[in-house]
């Protein structure tokens, strides 16, 4: 969890439409305690149970190492850290951009931290940006795992399709937003020191998770990409600072973490590289991420390390692994195909 987003809270002002397809808002920027662009205008929603229903065309799409389906996150109702930003309702067969739908009207949406533009964030104006590339005026990667992406009158346009909110929401970077996702796993234990085995006589996993400030909800330690920094870099960094709470031990403490970090980070397998369903995506502005496993068979190294939340994390803990678990975003996808990777209960 990197940017430091959601602060308050000011009054915003309009702009232009961020998509020329979508047809603007006209009412005025509402009157919310959220400094932002926020602009709505009523659009003919769905049916609530048109919104789940996949229909059988739909669809899925194929990442490394993974199916991910059609993204559902990126249409919740309300944007994440708001009261009163409604997405438009976009059913599951209108997700596609190659499919018609006449009566989108998203709402426009840029949170008041990201338009006062602190380092971590791009211009309101994102013109003067060249995509599908890495800029190097900046450091920053705007290249897509997905492949190359649609750019319409310098907007870039999410590669999975409509989301119901044009803008940046509370994300920085137009078009991709990079992170890095460690997924540090261990052998559940007993006293003997022996696996504990689950009722299918497979050994049950434990993970890395931290619990977000933000929304409450359990996730990987990850965080964003800094510009120029290598994703190693930034996985040892977050795990560090999250769940270890590197960033108030003491330097003879952080040597020791660094060095067993260091090691261990070394060699991980990749489990994902991708577009992630995350609640904070826009029609212009999504989360990718790179999730790799980093495992320790033994418990030795990491999985013995006292964890303690730190930065951006309430709380951390080592979690049991099964298929009750629900996580932040898409995570829950990365720790099932980490689950068959390593051949644990599910
Ligand atoms: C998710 O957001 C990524 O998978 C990563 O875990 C996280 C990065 O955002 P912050 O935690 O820095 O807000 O999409």
């Amino acid at each position: 969890m990197g940017h430091k987003i959601g602060k308050p809270i000011c009054f915003g002002s309009l702009r232009q439409s961020a998509v020329k397809s979508t047809r603007r808002a006209s009412v005025p920027l509402s009157a919310d305690r959220y400094c932002s662009t926020h602009t709505s205008r009523t659009c003919s929603a769905p049916p609530k149970h048109q919104i789940n229903n996949k229909p059988s065309f739909v669809k899925e799409f194929s990442t490394t190492n993974n199916i991910m389906s059609l993204h559902v996150k990126a249409r919740c109702e309300i944007y994440p850290r708001t009261k009163d930003v409604k997405r438009c309702p976009v059913p599951d067969d209108k997700v596609p951009w190659n499919v018609d739908f006449l009566e989108y009207a998203p709402v426009e949406f840029t949170s008041a931290t990201v338009l006062s533009q602190p380092e971590w964030a791009d211009p309101v104006d994102p013109s003067g940006i060249e995509f599908n590339c890495i800029d190097k005026s900046n450091n920053v990667d705007r290249r897509s795992y997905e492949g190359d992406f649609a750019v319409i009158d310098g907007y870039p346009r999410n590669p999975r399709g409509r989301t119901g909110v044009t803008g940046r929401g509370s994300l920085g970077r137009w078009g991709p937003n990079h992170a890095a996702d460690p997924i540090v796993t261990r052998w559940k234990r007993d006293d003997k020191n022996s696996k504990v085995l689950a009722h299918d006589g497979k050994p049950i996993l434990q993970f890395v998770a931290v619990q977000r400030r933000d929304c409450g909800e359990w996730a990987l330690p990850g965080g964003m990409v800094n510009p120029g920094e290598n994703r190693t870099a930034t996985l040892m960094r977050e795990f560090g600072e999250e769940a270890l709470n590197s960033l108030e031990a003491t330097d003879e403490q952080k040597i020791r973490i660094n060095k067993v970090l260091f090691d261990f980070f070394q060699a991980g397998h990749t489990i994902y590289r991708g577009y992630v369903d995350d609640p904070r995506n826009t029609d212009n502005v999504w989360m990718e991420t790179k999730a790799i496993n980093f495992h320790d068979e033994s418990g030795k190294g990491v999985g013995a390390f006292n964890l303690h939340a730190g930065d951006d994390a309430a709380d951390v803990q080592w979690m049991d692994i099964d298929s009750s678990l629900k996580l932040y975003a898409s995570h829950i996808d990365f720790i099932r195909s980490t689950v068959d990777h390593l051949k644990a209960h599910w």
